[in-house]
């Protein structure tokens, strides 16, 4: 069994506690036997699913049928360390929830969160986050996917890219350049239901831990101006304040990974016989392990700091949720490499556990801003000082 002594630190409070314990309980249940062959198919299951179970009800307001008044950080971070602990997918399916309707809730009116919330918390209405184009990746304030103004309507066109759920999607949250000002500053944000005439799905991605991913192409779509979100030139911002809600929570996903790997390495080291004894019993091996413990630790302590930050202190979390990212995604990493390691050559057998988490974790120092980018953050951030 996976330490669980982390929810002894004074971050949590009762009901992130029995989140652990209840999510924990449902995972076994329910994530031991998925078929994978058809992604998207097995998306819109989990979302379902996840939604009968009460899961979804962690990434929305409770207005809204949420699980708590605001959004509450640790309990994103503690069921996605959860879920992806027991199945990547699943941490996916949860997450995008989260981040696909996140901008809705923060900037959203009412009648925009009435719309969609509830539904996303059910599992009913899958959610997608459109920000990143070909050209603007890291560079989100270069966009030059646009939103022209006509009477009571905006109209967009352009290409966004690498778009989790890109296909299956119901509805996207969509930045686009509006002009009120150069760069970052000339950007809002909508909501755009995937059926809108004028918005197709331009081509698949294929990747090395498949999850349904697509670039999106606008070309004369027409949406309502009620379906913006937040007031003209602050989608930049708006974009900014959702991710760093889900930063925080990608190192949490990147936390399950990680102890996953450190549950299967320490399986292995007390079973492997070699030499007359196991593999345990080798200092090579108690050297990698105590470096994984520690890195475990290291990477949890930031990322429950930045989670606790914002619930309890309702500090802006910018500089926090970027360390705890940088932190616990590269280190895992190494902890699923190591892991992997000891498992020798079974280690690169297809399907098994430790060569999943080897292709699971690699997008995670990307995906929301690369390492890079978690270290110009930091940068900027401490030199405001
Ligand atoms: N919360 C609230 N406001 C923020 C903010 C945050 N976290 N970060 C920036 N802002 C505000 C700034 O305060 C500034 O406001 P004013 O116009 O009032 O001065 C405005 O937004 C522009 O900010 P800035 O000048 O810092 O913009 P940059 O283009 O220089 O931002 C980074 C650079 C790298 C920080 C940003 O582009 C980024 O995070 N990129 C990575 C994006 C990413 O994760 N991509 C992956 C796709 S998402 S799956």
């Amino acid at each position: 069994m996976s330490d669980r002594t982390y929810l002894d630190w004074p971050f949590f409070d009762a009901p992130q506690r029995r989140l652990a314990a209840d999510l924990d309980a449902w995972a076994v249940e329910n994530l031991a036997h998925l078929d994978h062959g058809d992604v998207d198919a097995l998306c819109r299951n989990l979302v379902t699913r996840l939604g009968h179970g009460g899961w979804l009800r962690h990434c929305v307001p409770a207005a809204y049928g949420g699980a708590s008044a605001a959004i509450d950080s640790r309990s994103l971070c503690v069921a996605r360390e959860t879920l992806a602990r027991h199945e990547g997918l699943a941490d996916f399916a949860f997450a995008m929830q989260g981040l696909g309707s996140g901008a809705i809730s923060i900037a959203g009116g009412e009648e925009l969160k009435q719309r969609y919330l509830p539904r996303v918390a059910r599992g009913e209405a899958i959610a997608a986050f459109a920000l990143s184009e070909p050209d603007a990746g890291s560079d989100v304030g270069a966009m030059s996917t646009s939103a022209r103004r006509e009477g009571e309507h905006y109209v967009l066109d352009g290409e966004k890219t690498w778009i989790s759920n890109g296909g299956i999607a119901d509805f996207y949250c969509v930045f686009a350049r509006t002009g009120e000002a150069a760069g970052a500053r000339g950007i809002s944000a909508f909501v755009v239901d995937a059926a809108t005439p004028g918005l197709e799905v331009a081509a698949r991605i294929e990747l090395i831990a498949p999850h349904p991913l697509a670039s999106l192409r606008f070309r004369g779509c027409r949406v309502s101006a009620k379906q913006r979100l937040g007031e003209p030139g602050q989608g930049f911002k708006v974009a900014m304040q959702t991710l760093d809600i889900f930063r925080a929570s990608v190192a949490a996903a990147a936390l399950g990974f990680a102890r996953r790997a450190l549950d299967e390495a320490l399986d292995r080291a007390k079973g492997r016989k070699m030499f007359g004894q196991t593999l345990a019993d080798f200092q090579l091996t108690q050297a990698a392990i105590a470096d994984m413990a520690t890195a475990i630790d290291s990477a949890a302590l930031l990322t429950y700091r930045a989670a606790w930050l914002r619930d309890v202190k309702g500090a802006r979390t910018t500089r926090e949720a970027a360390m705890a990212k940088m932190v616990a995604t590269e280190s895992a990493q190494q902890v699923i490499d190591r892991a992997l390691q000891m498992f020798g050559g079974l280690g690169v057998v297809s399907g098994y556990p430790v060569e999943k988490l080897y292709r699971e974790i690699r997008a995670l120092r990307i995906y929301e801003g690369a390492t890079e980018v978690q270290k110009l953050i930091i940068a900027r951030e401490t030199l405001k000082g």
